[in-house]
């Protein structure tokens, strides 16, 4: 039985490429529902509707051993129906770690840094709420990144002007204090990294989540019983909901990731 791991777009394979290091003996599916991207503009319901629907479908096809959602977005908002949808399946979410920035910070002023839908959910009002109610928080939606970081990834020029003024609310200055962590909560920032420490007017922590929810992921497995690994080469699958052309696959051959 597989693993599959679920995005809009390319953003989860910052968590499959960490999830197949921890975890070598099992096949994955990625799952890019590209026709429905960016999920970061959705309103809420017919996002769920989607979301749920989309997986009736792929539980019955794929009969995972455990789900992951690697998209902050989607979790967001989906990841307690799904639990409810599909109660044998253990899922894995993705969600703003807001707890382990507020656990890190020195100067008390963290910053989320996501899309516009992942900002405004009760989730992540709830996570501040829980978690970091002794610190600053600035939550910062940004409608351009996500896209951005497709472009990016596909080669296109991106515009290091653009990218600025996009990161530029992120840093506060406050009571002769600093931000000092921004969580890049959506998956498809970690691709933007480098890009963000270049062009960040002081240096900060760029806090990614991917190797930590791999590691919830390899918590779950059980053994695997039969002791073999997939041979090199047929351990990922991918499906994309929309233009069959979409370069994921290419994509996770530039990264290292074979495709089925
Ligand atoms: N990568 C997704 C996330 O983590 O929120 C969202 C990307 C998108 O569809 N805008």
């Amino acid at each position: 039985r597989p693993i599959i791991a679920f995005d809009s777009g390319i953003g989860g394979l910052t968590v499959l490429r960490e999830a197949r290091v921890l975890i070598p003996d099992r096949r994955f599916v990625y799952i890019a529902d590209d026709a429905g991207f960016p999920y970061g503009d959705w309103e809420e319901e017919p996002l769920r509707a989607r979301i749920l629907g989309l997986f009736e479908g792929f539980i019955a096809k794929y009969d995972p051993e455990i789900a992951i959602i690697p998209c902050n977005t989607a979790s967001t908002l989906v990841l307690d129906d799904l639990r409810q949808a599909f109660p044998s399946v253990p899922f894995v979410g993705t969600v703003p770690a807001i707890k382990p920035a507020a656990e890190r910070t020195s100067s008390g002023l963290i910053t989320v840094l996501a899309t516009p839908g992942t900002v405004k959910r009760a989730y992540t009002r709830d996570l501040i709420q829980s978690f970091a109610t002794k610190c600053h928080v600035r939550l910062v939606g940004s409608q351009n990144l996500a896209r951005m970081a497709e472009a990016h990834i596909r080669g296109d020029h991106l515009d290091d002007a653009a990218i600025e003024a996009e990161i530029a609310p992120c840093f506060v200055e406050m009571d002769g204090k600093r931000t000092d962590i921004v969580v890049l909560a959506c998956t498809h920032y970690p691709f933007l990294a480098n890009v963000f420490r270049r062009l960040a007017p002081w240096p900060v922590d760029w806090l990614d989540p991917a190797e930590a929810i791999a590691r919830r992921a390899l918590s779950l497995l059980k053994p695997n019983g039969t002791g073999t690994e997939p041979e090199h080469g047929d351990d990922i699958a991918v499906f994309t909901s929309g233009n069959p052309d979409f370069s994921t696959r290419r994509l996770m051959q530039g990264f290292g990731l074979a495709t089925a």
